[in-house]
C-alpha cells in the first residue's frame, strides 16, 4: 500500500477508536441530569457533555498528531466567526470534531445523535467516522476505499425518480415562518417526494443516504463539523454530494444537497425553484 493510503488508514482506525471513546462517555452520561445552555438562541444549545466529549477528543488527536490541526464545533464555533477562518483551505492534514451532533436529541434522550470526526487534507475530506452509541452503528469512510456500517459495506439506494424517494432535511426552528426558506421548500419538496423526515443530526442523516435509507438529504446553513465525515461516507456508498448549483460541495458552501447520485439533478432541480432573497 501506497505510504498516503497506510498513514490516511491508520488516521482512521485512530478516529473510530476515538469515536468509540468519546460515545461511550456520551451514552454513559444520558441519563444523568445535564446542565444546558443556550448558545445563540433556544434551539441552538450545549451540555456539559458536549463539552467533556470534545476534550476527550482532542486531547487522543493530540497525543497522536500533534502536528495537525483541529476545528471543533464548541472551542472554534464559539469565537463568533471564528469557524469561517477555517474555510480558507488549510494545508496539511486537520480534524473535524462535532463532539455530539444531535444535541437537542441528546437532551431530549431521542436516541438519533452522533460522534462525528472527520478528517481532511488540504481543504478536501478524505476519512469520515460517524457513531451513534446508542445504536452501536459506526460508519466509516476513506477516500477510495468503500464506506461501511459496522464492517459491512454500505451502498446508496436504487430510487430512480423523487416519487420514489424518502429525503430527509433540517432547519433552524428560529429562522422558520410560512414565507421561510426551509418553508418553501418543504413545501415544493412534499408535493414531489415520497415523504420527507427530520431526524435532527446532520452526520447521521447523511450515514442513513449511505445506507440507502434515506434517498437524499438536503440542509442550508450546515458548519464544517456537520458534514465534514458525513460527506466522504455518502460519496464512497456511491452517492453524491453538492452545493445548490451542483458543484461538488466545499465545506464553506451554505447548501448541502446529497443523494443517491440517481435522482441528484431533480432533487437539485426543485430545490432552486425556491427563490433564496428572502
Ligand atoms: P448540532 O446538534 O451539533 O448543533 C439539525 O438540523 C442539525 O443541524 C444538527 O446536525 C445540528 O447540529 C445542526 N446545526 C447546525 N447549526 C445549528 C444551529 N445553529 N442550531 C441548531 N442546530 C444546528
Ligand atoms: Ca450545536
Ligand atoms: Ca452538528
Ligand atoms: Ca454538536
Amino acid at each position: 500500500m501506497e505510504a498516503q493510503a497506510a498513514y490516511e488508514l491508520t488516521m482512521l482506525k485512530n478516529a473510530e477508536r476515538y469515536a468509540r471513546e468519546a460515545g461511550a462517555l456520551v451514552a454513559d452520561r444520558m441519563n444523568s441530569p445535564l446542565r444546558i445552555q443556550e448558545k445563540m438562541n433556544k434551539s441552538d444549545l450545549v451540555t456539559a457533555v458536549d463539552v467533556m466529549s470534545e476534550s476527550l477528543i482532542c486531547r487522543l488527536i493530540r497525543d497522536d498528531y500533534p502536528e495537525h490541526w483541529i476545528y471543533s464545533e464548541e472551542t472554534d464555533g464559539a469565537e463568533g466567526d471564528a469557524w469561517q477562518r477555517m474555510l480558507q483551505p488549510r494545508e496539511g492534514y486537520g480534524w473535524i470534531v462535532d463532539p455530539i451532533d444531535g444535541t437537542t436529541n441528546y437532551i431530549h434522550a431521542v436516541g438519533h445523535f452522533a460522534i462525528s470526526i472527520g478528517i481532511v487534507k488540504n481543504g478536501v475530506p478524505v476519512c469520515g467516522v460517524v457513531h451513534n452509541p446508542l445504536t452501536g452503528d459506526l460508519y466509516t469512510a476513506m477516500r477510495g476505499g468503500g464506506a461501511y456500517r459496522n464492517g459491512e459495506k454500505l451502498a446508496v439506494g436504487q430510487e430512480r425518480g423523487l416519487g420514489d424517494a424518502l429525503l430527509g432535511t433540517g432547519f433552524q426552528a428560529k429562522d422558520w415562518h410560512p414565507g421561510s426558506c426551509a418553508a418553501k421548500q418543504i413545501g415544493r419538496m412534499a408535493g414531489t417526494a415520497r415523504d420527507i423526515r427530520i431526524f435532527g443530526s446532520a452526520s447521521l442523516d447523511l450515514c442513513l443516504v449511505a445506507a440507502g435509507r434515506l434517498t437524499g438529504f438536503w440542509h442550508d446553513g450546515l458548519y464544517p463539523w456537520d458534514a465534514a465525515a458525513g460527506i466522504v461516507i455518502v460519496l464512497e456508498a456511491g452517492g453524491q454530494v453538492t452545493n445548490r448549483d451542483g458543484r461538488p460541495y466545499a465545506l464553506s458552501d451554505n447548501t448541502l444537497i446529497a443523494s443517491n447520485a440517481i435522482v441528484h439533478a431533480e432533487l437539485q432541480a426543485v430545490l432552486s425553484t425556491v427563490a433564496r432573497d428572502e
